[in-house]
Order: structure tokens, then sequence, then C-alpha cells
């Protein structure tokens, strides 16, 4: 009976996570730590630096991924339209990854942030996701993920880091104190086991998987075209690209005019010269029809051999392209009345960077407003 008795106290081992790594091991896996924040340094370093012009860019970044993503450029046009928000929102996640895994700070939280970080930027930019370099569109998702994934496995944080420093000084404060009955805290890192955070880790970036591919598929494609409000008169619109011969840029012109709501049909009169812009964009989007007549044929997509400007409306999901040499012609149904910035992205820019110089993002030039009256 005193066996048995003995038997039924006899102490567990410590579950495994709670014993210390070797320092070797410890020392590696800070490493790849500490190179995943070098890869989100680079990334800051990308957003901070002027001459990416990432800020003003980002809209025409956003939507550069409407043609790739599973399930409709929607969430491309969305984005493009409140750049703002998810301009900022991307920074600060950067600037916290790149913070958080260079320092070692917060370590297990990064981890998970990056992670699901990561498997929604997988799933809404799905057909770009594995082009390499891509400024903050950090590439291969899936390989950051299962970085992510050894990272908690292996306990990062335990070296080389500010979590370590901060878990140091406080079980020699609690020494001090002489209350050091109790095991020394692991700050930020909960009391549940390796395999329940494992899992939590895993389930949360399979939700984010679902999330991301969940708002591509939800958000609908802006429906600049619904074909109710045909009844009424229609109303025409002339537009011009031509050189100014101030400066030398193209220019839109009128870059700021009204329309009624209503069926509006616009023509555009490109004078400038024909430009190949490999890897563009090319669709036509958010017309009647999904059509532009192009020197009189309806077309659905512009060759990439000559696209020398383009007049897009992100919140509309509207987008047409404008060979240089040619007239375009393009039927736009307008429902709610209001003030839209329109803009050119075609890399029409006579800097060094024809994406970001002037005229781009121009106004007056490569940028203006409609005004749908
Ligand atoms: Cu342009």
């Amino acid at each position: 009976m005193s066996d048995r008795a003995a038997e039924g106290q006899t102490p567990k081992d410590p579950p495994s996570e709670h014993r210390s790594a070797p320092w070797y091991r410890a020392k590696t896996i800070d490493l790849l730590r500490i190179g995943t924040g070098l890869v989100w340094l680079v990334n800051l370093a990308f957003i901070v630096d002027p001459a990416n012009q990432y800020w003003s860019s980002f809209s025409r970044t956003a939507l550069s991924f409407a043609p790739s993503t599973l399930g409709g450029p929607g969430l491309a046009q969305y984005a493009a339209a409140h750049a703002l928000l998810f301009s900022w929102s991307i920074a600060l996640l950067t600037g916290y990854l790149a913070i958080a895994l260079l320092f070692g700070v917060t370590t297990r939280l990064a981890c998970f942030v990056g992670s699901f970080f990561s498997a929604i930027l997988l799933a809404t930019q799905f057909g770009t996701t594995f082009l390499f370099p891509g400024g903050t569109d950090v590439g291969a998702h899936p390989l950051y993920i299962l970085v992510y994934a050894i990272l908690v496995l292996g306990g990062a944080g335990e070296s080389l880091s500010l979590d370590q420093w901060i878990r140091a000084a406080l079980v020699a404060r609690r020494r001090a104190r002489a209350s050091a009955a109790r095991p020394a805290p692991r700050p930020w890192a909960s009391a549940m086991s390796l395999r329940t955070l494992f899992t939590f880790f895993v389930a949360g970036t399979f939700v984010s998987l679902a999330i991301g591919f969940g708002l591509v598929v939800a958000l609908p494609v802006a429906p600049a075209s619904t074909g109710s409000t045909t009844t009424g008169p229609v109303h025409y619109v002339n537009l011009t690209v031509s050189i100014d011969p101030m400066n030398g840029w193209p220019q839109f012109s009128p870059a700021n005019f009204s329309v009624p709501a209503g069926r509006v049909v616009f023509t555009i009169l490109d004078r400038d010269a024909p430009m190949s812009w490999g890897g563009c964009p090319c669709p036509v989007q958010g017309t009647v029809g999904g059509v532009e007549l192009l020197n009189g044929s309806p077309i659905g997509r512009v060759p990439a051999t000559n696209v020398a400007h383009t007049f897009n409306i992100f919140i509309l999901g509207l987008q047409v392209l404008s060979p240089g040499q040619s007239v375009v012609q393009f039927t736009v149904d307008f429902v709610h009345p209001g003030v839209y910035a329109w803009s050119c992205i075609a890399p029409c820019g006579t800097g060094s960077n024809p994406y970001n110089s002037p005229p781009m993002n121009v106004p007056g030039f490569m940028t203006g407003t409609l005004t749908v009256t």
C-alpha cells in the first residue's frame, strides 16, 4: 500500500520546452531571427527612401496586383482607393517586424504577426508572390512562414536578444528579493506548452490565409458600369494628351472637369509617341462592356508594345489604356455624384525612374479630378 502511494508520487520530468536549449542551437536560431529582421530592415529602408516614392506610388503598386489576384481585382482596387490606410498599415508592420526581429524584443509575438502577415499577403498577391525583388512585396511568403515556424519551435529570443536581457534582469531582481521559490518569469512567453503554442501559430496562419482569400473574393469588383442609368442623355468628353511646349512633359487636358451622372462617352486623342510598357496591367476595366475602342476597334486588352498613358480611377475600378499616336474611346456609366481622382499609371515620367518622376503624379499633367454632378 505504501509502495503504491510512493509510485503515485513519482515526480514527472519537466516538459522539454522548459529546459534550456543548448547554447549553439539558441545561437543558430537567433542568427536566423536576426537575418529575417535584416530582410525587414531592407524593406523598411525601401519604404522610407524618398527616391522610391512608396507613398505616392502605392495605389499604382496595389493595382498592379489586380490582374494576377485569384478571386478578382476587388481587393487590389479597394487598397488602391484607400492607399493611406493600407500604405501606413504595411509601413508600421514592416517597422515593427524589423525592430522586433533584429533586437529580439517581443520575439514570439513578432513571429506570429509576421506569419499571419505573410499568409494574408500570400493569399491576396498569389499571382505575384513568387516574383523577386518587389520592394515591400517580400517575395517568397511560404519561405517566410516556414522561417517563423522554425523560430517559434526553436525558441527564438533566447540569445542575443532584448527578451533574454529583460528576462535575466527580472530573474536577478526576483532573486534579490529572495523569493526564488517560484520559477523565473518568461516575459511575453505564456505558460502554455510549446505544442499548444505552435498549434495556435499554425491555426492562426491558416485563418490569416482564409481571411486573405476571403477578402479577395468578398470585395466586389468596383462597378463603374451598371447599365441602369442609360435612359438619360449621353454626355461626351474629349481629352487630349499632348506635349507641353514649356517643359516637354506629356499632359492630359483638360485635367479637371465635370460630367453629369449617367452615361459618358470619353474620347482620348493621344498625340504622345508610342511607348512599350513591358509588364503593364493591360486589361481594360470598368467601362461599359469591359472594352475600349482603339482607333475604332473594340479591345479588352491593349498590347504592352504600345501603352503611352492610362486613365485610371481607382475607386471606380476604371482602367483605360492609351497607346501613343492613337484615338481611344470608351463609355462609363457614372452612378454616384462625387469628386473622383484620376491618374495615369504608365511609366511616362521624364526622370531616371519613369514611374516616379514628373509629370507622373503631377496635378494637371498625369493626375486630376473628375467631378460627377
Ligand atoms: Cu502618363
